[in-house]
């Protein structure tokens, strides 16, 4: 269990050294796993390297319009030519974890069929370097790269494209089985069928809604199915789960809570239910949100509900809803909600955003921790994400001091270990991100990273936030918020 104890010094403004005196800890308990986590298409670059086949995302970053400023990952950090030094820089930070994820098409060069052996050599070689520096791989075998042959024949929305996804799964536990324990099959399915094929902000940029709810049930299903191939061709005692963005949606009113519920439902339960009970949340959700029966194979919902070791969660913000008639003038920070006429979401008066615009309120991860112990009270928990974009820059000395970043951990990290408290089953957490990266179709202007990028001559420098964290590692503790 974790508890408050000991003094950390939090006099003036917090700074790397905030950790070594006198205000008091939280702790954590012993064993818990501290990472940092990446995503493939958003770090790597070497986008035309090492047999590396296409995918949506270069597509869609190279079709004009669908990225700030016409960003694309082809570069992106160069992380693909440059393992060996982001290694150094990850032993740097002390963490004992490293969540990345694996390029389908650097794999697979066209999604199905025969292996590229240079690509599956680069994670080997990923996968070694971090044993040997004492840090445990954690791999993502699906965030958001789909190869494109893949959507050209249909995309998610198509059931073999699930079956394709089972391959694959196969193919990595067999290259990779030995050097991983813990293994993540698909990052943040809602994303991907909501952004992907709902509204058609991130690739491959189709707003339709039946595409979206078919994709929806064969993203779950390819988890399922991944999951049944790999436990075929890995050790017994190796983990697997899956990671589900997740968020709290709190009515400001009485008259709100339907609609709140509605939302959380949306957001949480279309994805989480058929993983925990075998079914969609049909009472709730409206049905053209949800895969038509005739899409759900007999056998689907066991499939997708086969359990799991571990549910990853993605927590960056609340969501707060209220109640506005249609021909209300909308109030300072609030704004309509597509497809539910009458609701607004709303931003309390005071609370800070990050340079997303999302609002930061740490009690949020606090009760959807809580919940979610409630509902699966023995599935252990990690934080696969967390984190802030914020505005760094370079300061004349070259630091980077990102203090609402610090604050952001700080106050996300209190609200995990008081979630612990309570007897959440909270195993590991994963800060979003290690180094600034392609935030999606935001581009490069986005800086959630621990490590400042400077994409003209890739150079690293560890922000302040990194000194804080890496600090917090060190003493398995973090200094409790004043106030
Ligand atoms: O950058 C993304 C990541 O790829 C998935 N989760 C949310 C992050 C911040 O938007």
């Amino acid at each position: 269990m974790s508890s408050v104890s000991g003094h950390w010094n939090m006099e003036g403004p917090m700074t790397t050294d905030a950790l070594s005196t006198a205000a008091p800890q939280r702790r954590f308990p012993d064993g818990f796993l501290w990472g940092v986590a990446t995503a493939a298409y958003q770090i790597e670059g070497g986008a035309r390297e090492g047999g590396r086949g296409l995918s949506i995302w270069d597509t869609f970053s190279h079709t004009p319009g669908k990225v700030r400023r016409g960003d694309t990952g082809d570069i992106a950090c160069d992380a693909y030519n440059r393992l060996e030094s982001d290694l150094d820089l990850l032993a740097s930070l002390g963490v004992r974890a490293y969540r990345f994820s694996i390029s389908w098409p650097r794999i697979q060069p066209v999604g199905s069929g025969g292996v590229n052996d240079e690509g599956l050599d680069y994670y080997k070689r990923l996968v070694a370097g971090l044993k040997e520096r004492g840090i445990e791989p954690v791999p993502t075998l699906y965030h958001w790269d789909l190869p494109q042959p893949l959507e050209d024949a249909g995309g998610w929305p198509r059931r073999e494209t699930a079956e394709r996804f089972a391959e694959y799964a196969a193919i990595v536990a067999r290259g990779l089985g030995d050097g991983v324990s813990r293994w993540i099959t698909v990052n943040e399915p809602l994303v991907v069928a909501n952004h992907g094929y709902r509204i058609g902000v991130h690739a491959p940029g189709r707003a339709d809604e039946a595409a979206a709810a078919a994709a929806t049930h064969h993203v779950l299903l390819g988890h399922g199915l991944a999951v049944q191939a790999m436990r075929a061709e890995l050790a017994a005692d190796s983990q697997v789960g899956v990671t589900l963005n997740m968020t709290v949606v709190r009515p400001t009113s009485e008259e709100a809570k339907a609609v709140a519920e509605e939302i959380e439902a949306e957001a949480n339960r279309v994805f989480l239910d058929p993983i925990l009970i075998g079914a969609y949340p049909a009472d709730t959700v409206r049905a053209r949100l949800l895969p038509p029966q005739e899409l759900i194979a007999q056998g689907d919902m066991a499939i997708i509900s086969a359990p799991i070791d571990f549910l990853g969660v993605n927590y960056y913000s609340p969501g707060t809803v209220g109640l506005r008639a249609e021909d209300d003038e909308l109030r300072r920070g609030e704004s309509r909600i597509a497809n539910h006429p009458g609701a607004v979401t709303v931003t309390r008066r005071g609370i800070s955003r990050t340079a997303m615009g999302w609002p930061i309120d740490a009690s949020g991860l606090y009760d959807l921790l809580v919940q979610l112990h409630g509902r699966a009270p023995d599935l252990p928990l990690y934080i696969t994400e967390n984190g802030m974009a914020a505005e760094d820059y370079v300061d004349p000395e070259g630091g980077v001091n990102d203090y609402e970043r610090i604050s952001y951990l700080r106050d996300h990290l209190d609200a995990s270990a008081r979630a612990i408290e309570t007897g959440v089953d909270l195993r590991g957490y994963f800060c979003w991100s290690f180094l600034d990266n392609f935030e999606w179709a935001e581009g490069y202007q986005k800086r959630f990273g621990l490590v400042y990028v400077d994409y003209w001559t890739q150079r690293r420098i560890p922000k302040a936030s990194a000194g804080f964290y890496r600090q917090v590692i060190g003493a398995n503790a973090v200094p409790v918020p004043v106030g």
